[in-house]
């Protein structure tokens, strides 16, 4: 048994004989007591239910009932979002949340959008793919006047497809400053083969320049990536457990392509930002291309146990603030051997405000040879700031080879699996108040 199984089970036994009477509960509101809640919310007809998708690190927007139609309500706004342990920036987004909060409906279903503009200038709101009178189209005049600060705008529409979709200011600045969100429409008859865990990533890009907060909108390079509005180590784990069939949805919505790659296994695409694909059209790949305005939905089988990477293979898109570490080195000029660059590097390093650690070792002469440092100094294990229940019994400085625009799908043996929704269910008994925000 390794060390990391044995502490869980020591954890377990801490937990007391409650754990195992309860790990039934567990499975029985999977995923993570999510179906339940969504259940309750829509409409008294059971076939309105559904399983919902979880979008880690955001919450799922509420609603109300009004006779037949799901109303909504959503407030553009600006937005200090914490994208690192170290770095909060200001954004806009949605109802406190950048992005904007997941909306989730079921195909056939009557919507209403309340829409409020709390923002400096005027806005619209763009339903991206959906197939809908040309007046909700959320097009400033073209399809509608602009709502300017402080006003109100009703959508309303029904929703006739299945997929993958999503809402978004229909404003080029605005869109990069983070005025987008999830829009799932669930089928009316499950897809074959249902699937255990239903996740979704928003894609973004930022570019903020050191001691700046504001995201510069008409950069063309970024140096900034996140998954639902947060940089690795921040994200939050997937957890899948061994044996279960895991759904991805993934959504961009920047100025990138990003090659989204998993680790250790092969999955089909089964869908795009347009629905449903058919069976006869999935291959095995383990790298998906979602390109600029693009959904991509891949499926596959959580077959091997461990925490593997999901990530953006852009090799800039797999770091944390480029542009702040490299500081001279990114001039062509400069000398990338000089002890200057060596010097800037770690002193930007030390200057973050929480312990962490460097674990990789550099050779007693590293400075001498051309082309030093590269990743060397950039890796920074900050395991406690990050820590989770969805980290829990991660390999010491996991967090060190996470950065940018990556998470991890952790697959996970029955009890381990256990252990963790047990934590998590813990955990929002002690935080009653971040259980809205907890994924
Ligand atoms: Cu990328």
């Amino acid at each position: 048994m390794s060390g990391t199984r044995r502490r869980f089970f020591q954890d377990a036994a801490v937990l007391g004989a409650g754990l195992f009477s309860l790990s039934e509960t567990l499975r029985a509101a999977e995923p993570e007591g999510e179906q339940t809640k969504h259940a309750a919310h829509a409409s008294p007809a059971a076939s309105r239910a559904f399983q919902p998708m979880v979008t880690p690190d955001v919450c799922d927007l509420p609603h109300e009932m009004d006779g037949g139609v799901k109303v909504f309500k959503l407030v553009a706004q600006p937005v200090k979002k914490k994208i690192a342990p170290f770095k909060t920036i200001d954004a806009w987004g949605y109802n406190g949340s950048c992005p904007g909060p997941t909306i989730q409906v079921k195909q056939g279903e009557r919507v209403r959008v309340i829409f409020e503009n709390r923002l400096p200038e005027s806005t619209s709101m763009h339903w991206h793919g959906l197939e809908l009178p040309i007046e909700q189209d959320g097009v400033p005049y073209i399809s509608q006047k602009p709502v300017t600060p402080g006003e109100k705008y009703v959508y309303e529409f029904t929703v006739h497809q299945e997929g993958t979709f999503f809402y978004h200011a229909h404003s080029a600045m605005q869109e990069m400053m983070g005025l987008i969100g999830f829009f799932v429409a669930h089928p009316q008859k499950d897809y074959k083969p249902r699937v255990d865990h239903d996740y979704g990533l928003v894609l973004q890009e930022w570019a903020v320049l050191p001691n700046n907060t504001v995201p510069n909108t008409a950069a063309m390079e970024f140096n900034w990536l996140t998954f639902n509005g947060v940089s690795a180590p921040m994200t939050t784990p997937l957890l899948a457990r061994l044996g279960s069939r895991v759904r991805l949805r993934i959504l961009n919505l920047g100025m990138d392509h990003h090659p989204i790659h998993l680790h250790g296994h092969q999955f089909v695409m089964t869908g795009t930002e347009g629905g449903r694909a058919p069976e006869s059209t999935w291959y095995p790949m383990n790298t998906v291309l979602v390109g600029v305005a693009q959904a991509r939905v891949v499926e596959f089988e959580a077959k091997y146990p461990g925490a593997w990477m999901i990530h953006c293979h852009l090799p800039h898109h797999m770091m944390n603030s480029m542009m702040d570490l490299l500081r001279d080195r990114a001039i062509q000029t400069a000398d990338q051997t000089e002890e200057k660059a060596v010097g800037q590097m770690m002193s930007l390093a030390k200057s973050v405000p929480f312990e962490h650690v460097h674990p990789s070792p550099i050779a007693p002469d590293a400075s001498s040879v051309p082309g030093f440092p590269q990743d060397a100094f950039m890796e920074m294990g900050m395991d406690e700031v990050v820590e989770k229940p969805e980290t829990y019994g991660l390999a010491k400085n996991w967090s060190a080879g996470m950065m940018g625009m990556m998470t991890m799908v952790r697959v996970l043996p029955e009890k381990e699996y256990d252990a963790i929704l047990m934590k998590k269910k813990m955990a929002r008994t002690l935080a009653p108040k971040e259980q809205g925000h907890e994924s």
